[in-house]
């Protein structure tokens, strides 16, 4: 549900490509923005292995989290009825799309060491695959249990990392992800198997934690959004990354605007792919 094949090509015809970007290697990108052997502790390596998933509580401080808000209400406002219209839409939720392009701010998310070290050890020669928003409505956004990609997957074979940025506390109530541990290892997706994907599954855990927590999801793990029961939108970004030989959700290179291109480092333009 996340991954959406069919992309929109469109450009400002900003993009551009050196051959800065093109003559890294991903080894050398996550070297130069920080990422080493031990970004990942051997506990959490293992976790987000087993289970699917890791928390990284506390990644986004405060003074961050609150100019994220600020941004995704700007842009809300600014693009009304047409946002999203880059990345797919959903009843029940409020979307954006295309954020790397749309906030300088969003522009150090997908070069976080741990968010890239956790990926990058999911589908191995990694890039950007989206970066988007989802706000679960009040009274809506539950979604069938899913995984990003259309088919089974044997481990090992894996082509989609995700992340979950909380934008606001994620609570029993207000629409928090629910995930079911250890699915991604099952070569199964939910439509394949389960008579109502969106029916309660009997192990699944809610990702609940304070705004500012970055969960990273191992996009093959059964997971869906739940159903907001609050007054109050459930805020959270989804940063995707692909193999680096699958289509991205968005074709970066297509969207990329100069002035953010202009701002990224070589190793950051290389796991942007532009
Ligand atoms: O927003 C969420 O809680 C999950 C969203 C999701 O899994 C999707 O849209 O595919």
């Amino acid at each position: 549900m996340g991954h959406v094949r069919s992309q929109r090509h469109e450009t400002d015809g900003s993009a551009r490509m050196t051959t800065s970007a093109r003559t890294l290697t991903l080894r050398s990108a996550l070297a130069q923005l920080g990422v080493t052997g031990t970004t990942l502790t051997d506990d959490q390596a293992a976790r987000l292995d087993s289970d699917g998933y890791l928390f990284l509580v506390g990644l986004v401080g405060a003074e961050r989290l609150v100019a994220m808000q600020d941004r995704i209400a700007e842009l809300q406002a600014a693009e009304g009825a047409a946002a999203g219209h880059e990345g797919g839409r959903q009843q029940g939720a409020a979307m954006l799309a295309d954020l790397v392009n749309k906030g300088e701010i969003f522009e150090s998310t997908f070069t976080e060491p741990p968010v890239l070290a956790a990926a990058h050890r999911v589908v191995g020669d990694l890039r950007v695959n989206s970066l988007n928003f989802r706000a679960a409505l009040p009274g809506e956004g539950h979604q069938p249990l899913h995984a990003d990609w259309g088919g089974p997957v044997p481990e090992g074979g894996f082509r989609i990392c995700n992340s979950m940025w909380l934008l606001d506390d994620f609570t029993p109530e207000n629409g928090a992800t629910r995930v079911v541990p250890g699915s991604h290892r099952w070569d199964r997706v939910p439509a394949d198997v389960l008579d109502d994907p969106t029916a309660a599954h009997p192990d699944e855990q809610l990702l609940l934690g304070p705004a500012g927590t970055v969960v990273i999801f191992n996009a093959h793990l059964w997971h869906g959004g739940t159903r907001n029961t609050t007054d109050t939108p459930r805020r959270g970004m989804t940063l995707s990354y692909c193999r680096r030989d699958e289509p991205q959700q968005l074709d970066q290179q297509a969207y990329v605007r100069k002035s953010v291109y202009d701002r990224l480092s070589p190793a950051a333009r290389f796991v942007l792919d532009v």
